[in-house]
């Protein structure tokens, strides 16, 4: 719960924060996210964060995260924002933290694995990749007195990694603070106990974020170095999973606008392979303390036929859109690629919308394909005032104009309507915004779809 005073600075910061926008980075502006951890599945990338929006304002805050927040993208442009489908301690009663999250899915259950600060791993269950979690065991699934954890200097016991290996064997990678502070430890089939004692790994300038990934039968171990080596993602390769590793190189150097902890996820898409990371640019664009209040960035990674990895290009809009949005299926609301000035939120119904829609607000949602044609906008909404209306542009804020859709009173903010309007036929691949005006009362919008 938040206290009047950090609401009143809240609501200051937030009237800056809402008038932020920025191209396609980072991704998902709206929430203050950071170390991420990717699951692909069914050709989506889910990208679980810890919750810097639990961090308050205030730069002595500190890291007080007690949910997770999941965003996934099918084309690396346009984000939908699931919201939080973790937190403690009503998902694990014995955590009073959750953060830095990585998933995994085997026999379609989903886990998650989560630090309870630097204090204990804990595992969490779903039936579906966007939860909610529950912890299955009801206590850490990995404490200092788990065998092979100890001895270690001053070991922070968080930033898991689970890596499922192509023989069906899953890993659990952890450990922080220290060069010989990397450990190991093998999961049962059941993904909730472990197989045996804890194996230690060293790793040069070892910090934090531990990531493993494999490719063509190399497994790469990447982690975030030591302040002294300036927080890179550096990696080390192996023919094994837990043993014979040496130094490879460096993922990625200390991005921009960050200046401080650096976390990666590495994953790939289609045929491609990429680094989830974080960086500090949305509070820092904003003048608000950015410690604590991490935004996500998604770049490409390359590795080369002699199995070393390029140093990655951080860019501010370099991925390529991976398919075209298809309009005619019904698209969620909180799905875009840039906004500016709104809020997501979840629906009392279930699932999440986009709120706290201000005149002049918009949201952009990249390369939509409206084929031959269509003439037809409907969207569900609901407004307990007037209501305003939804400019439906292509190309731009100012880009021609669609048609506007007129939002009434639908009798309360979780009363939704069905509202439909014919439009200016348009056909091909366009980028579509939708740009607000609430002057008659705040409106609230779930998902939108066009036809013919
Ligand atoms: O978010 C809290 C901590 O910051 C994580 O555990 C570290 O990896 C660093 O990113």
């Amino acid at each position: 719960m938040k206290t009047k005073i950090s609401f009143i600075l809240l609501s200051l910061v937030f009237s800056v924060f809402a008038k932020y926008s920025l191209a396609d980075y980072p991704i998902v502006s709206q929430r203050f996210l950071a170390d991420p951890g990717a699951l692909v599945y069914n050709g989506r990338v889910y990208i679980y964060c810890s919750n810097d929006d639990d961090n308050p304002m205030d730069r002595r805050g500190g890291y007080q995260m007690q949910t997770i927040v999941c965003i996934s993208s099918s084309d690396l442009k346009n984000w939908t924002d699931h919201g939080v489908v973790f937190r403690v301690p009503g998902g694990a009663s014995w955590a009073n933290r959750s953060w830095a999250p990585s998933p995994a899915e085997r026999d379609g259950k989903f886990f998650l694995y989560f630090g309870n600060s630097g204090n204990g791993i804990g595992v969490a269950m779903a039936d579906n990749p966007l939860g909610p979690f529950k912890d299955p065991i009801g206590k850490a699934l990995i404490e200092t007195s788990t065998p092979g954890v100890m001895p270690a200097k001053n070991m922070w016991l968080f930033d898991p990694m689970a890596f499922i290996d192509d023989d069906g064997q899953a890993y659990l990678y952890f450990g922080g603070n220290g060069d010989d502070n990397v450990r190991a430890i093998k999961l049962n089939r059941d993904m909730i106990s472990v197989d045996g004692p804890a194996i230690k790994l060293t790793a040069p300038n070892f910090f934090e974020a531990a990531w493993v990934h494999k490719h063509n039968g190399t497994y790469y171990f990447s982690y975030s170095t030591t302040p002294r080596a300036q927080m890179r993602i550096d990696y080390m390769t192996s023919d094994n999973p837990i043993s014979g590793f040496t130094y490879g190189g460096v993922v990625s150097m200390q991005p921009p606008s960050n200046n401080n902890n650096n976390h990666q996820a590495i994953f790939k898409l289609g045929d491609n392979w990429y680094q989830a990371y974080h960086n500090r640019i949305v509070a820092m664009e904003s003048d608000i303390p950015p410690v604590y209040k991490r935004n996500i960035c998604v770049d490409k990674i390359n590795h080369n036929a002699d199995g070393t990895i390029d140093t990655m290009k951080n860019t501010v809009n370099g991925l390529k859109q991976l398919k075209y949005l298809d309009p005619y299926e019904r698209v969620e609301a909180e799905t875009f690629s840039t906004q500016s000035g709104i809020e997501t939120q979840s629906c009392e119904k279930g699932g999440m919308m986009m709120t706290d829609i201000n005149t002049g607000d918009y949201v952009k949602v990249s390369g939509v394909d409206f084929g031959r044609g269509c003439k037809k906008f409907k969207a569900s909404v609901s407004s307990a005032s007037g209501g305003g209306s939804i400019e439906i542009r292509t190309g731009g804020v100012d880009g021609k104009l669609l048609g506007v859709c007129r939002v009434e009173n639908t009798g309360g903010m979780q009363n939704w309507k069905m509202l439909s309007e014919k439009i200016k036929k348009v056909k091909g691949v366009h980028d579509l915004f939708f740009v607000f005006n609430s002057d008659e009362g705040p409106f609230n919008i779930d998902w939108w779809q066009f036809s013919n």
